[in-house]
């Protein structure tokens, strides 16, 4: 079968969406790190809808630590088909990307952050990406931090490679970047802007003070639910584009993005492709974190203890269900500020609607990883919240004790575990205390005595997988 390219563009059926634009006019204004499948189904969308009206917002991406996007990609001149599932499923092949460098290719990598044409470097890193620390500081312990720091060392992470592209603009004489985390990180911005600050203040405080004068972090709110490649789409793309595609992408028809309305130089007229530009994100950030995410995290956790294996299939579980629409409505959304225009009800009852899709396979396990890098965004910010108002935590409890459970099961039966902190979990041999002591995932909270108390009594109950839905009393 002829392999996805510019040239097979023009033989795809009349059905499938493509890019309208010249390709070849089109200049690379963005660098994106980490262009994974959330990239590609949703910022890399925008962009390839704004490239329709503005040729200058092409993007050049970066991945540093793996080589398969490059090699899927590459070959296909950088275009690949996003499947929009709903009841109908609408195909659309994006041509956005240019191309994908490897973090073998230092020299180019440079060279893009560095061209006079880039004015937003953007990154779906995820939540450990970062290089932070318990506090949301930039960690100089980190191994891929610390090596970065070493005198002379090329850059590996992330934040090094920020704050090396910025000196070299400095040093270059160009204007400065808008750098725009698009990851689920409260406050992802501001977290990002201080960590390439302390970087760079480390190595190269001329570069620092140019930053702070120079460039802008903007934060941002991404949403779009987007399930994991399967061969099962990778037939259905074929059979529709009647063309090989190496690594298709899939996702939910719907999307948002809300961004900060803080850029340095030009702003990107995304609002062509629905992207909403506000002054404030928070609000917006955290209700999407906590009640979506925080309600993801935990059908994850008390799903797959109870045999679940998709969202669908367990929000077809009623009393699951209604848990979790519960916590939504009584626990988290009492924490929430929600900006002007956003009704929160509807919102929760949205996000239940979009958890139901049938036309999405999303699987558990898949939300599962990195539950340490996720769960203080999604669950522990509500907590601390919940306890200074003095509101009961007890229901807010249950996520955090079936995540001690997925570790000691995964423990109990030697399974892998997808986390940067797998071994230190493992490693607690299923002693729950030992787990929720470590600071950096749980800062204070293990100093509460409320906390510990609700823990220790759901997590107790817990035992039995099917007792989550026990009455709050803590
Ligand atoms: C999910 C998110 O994998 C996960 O942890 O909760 O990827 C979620 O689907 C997206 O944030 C939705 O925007």
């Amino acid at each position: 079968m002829t392999r996805l390219s510019n040239a097979a563009l023009a033989g795809l059926p009349a059905a499938i969406g493509r890019p309208r634009y010249d390709r070849g006019a089109v200049a690379q204004g963005v660098v994106h790190f980490g262009p994974g499948a959330f990239h590609r189904a949703h910022q890399a969308a925008a962009f390839d809808t704004l490239l329709g009206e503005d040729p200058r917002w092409g993007i050049t991406a970066v991945s540093l630590n793996s080589a398969s996007t490059a090699a899927a990609l590459n070959p296909q001149d950088g275009l690949y088909t996003l499947a929009m599932l709903d009841a109908d499923t609408e195909y659309r092949v994006i041509g956005a990307i240019g191309g994908v460098l490897t973090g073998d290719q230092p020299g180019a990598i440079r060279a893009a952050l560095a061209d006079p044409a880039t004015q937003l470097v953007s990154m779906t890193v995820t939540e450990k990406g970062y290089g932070l620390g318990g506090d949301g500081t930039l960690d100089f312990a980190h191994p891929a931090i610390a090596a970065d720091l070493e005198p002379g060392a090329a850059p590996r992470s992330i934040i090094g490679w920020l704050a090396a592209g910025l000196g070299e603009r400095r040093r270059r004489g160009l204007p400065g970047l808008t750098l725009l985390s698009c990851d689920n990180l409260a406050d992802n911005g501001r977290k990002l802007g201080a960590a390439v600050r302390a970087f760079a203040q480390a190595v190269d405080p001329e570069t620092a003070r140019w930053i702070e004068q120079e460039a802008r972090f903007p934060n941002a709110m991404v949403d779009a639910i987007t399930p994991a490649t399967d061969d099962r789409l990778r037939a259905r793309v074929a059979a529709e584009l009647g063309l090989a595609d190496a690594w298709p992408i899939q996702r939910e028809r719907f999307t948002q993005w809300v961004i900060e309305d803080d850029f340095v130089g030009e702003r990107p007229a995304l609002e062509l492709a629905g992207v909403t530009f506000t002054r404030d994100v928070r609000g917006f950030e955290a209700a999407k974190l906590r009640l979506l995410n925080g309600a993801h995290s935990t059908l994850a956790y008390i799903g797959l203890g109870l045999g679940h294996q998709s969202v669908a299939g367990a929000m077809a579980d009623p009393a699951l269900a209604r848990f979790v629409e519960r916590l939504m409505r009584d626990d988290i959304a009492p924490s929430l500020t929600p900006p002007t225009g956003l009704d929160l009800d509807a919102y929760i009852g949205a996000i239940l609607d979009r958890f139901r899709n049938p036309a999405i396979d999303h699987r558990l396990s898949q939300i599962a990883w990195d539950g340490s890098q996720k769960l203080p965004y999604r669950i522990l910010d509500t907590v601390r919240d919940a306890l200074a108002a003095d509101r009961p935590i007890a229901r807010l409890a249950v996520p955090v004790a079936a995540w001690l459970h997925f570790i000691a099961r995964a423990a109990a039966t030697k399974s892998p575990i997808t986390d940067p902190l797998a071994d230190r979990l493992l490693g607690a041999g299923g002693d729950w205390r030992a787990i929720v002591a470590m600071r950096d995932i749980f800062g204070d909270l293990p100093g509460e005595p409320r906390f510990m108390a609700a823990v220790e009594q759901v997590h107790d109950a817990l035992a039995d997988p099917a007792a989550y839905a026990l009455e709050p009393t803590a």
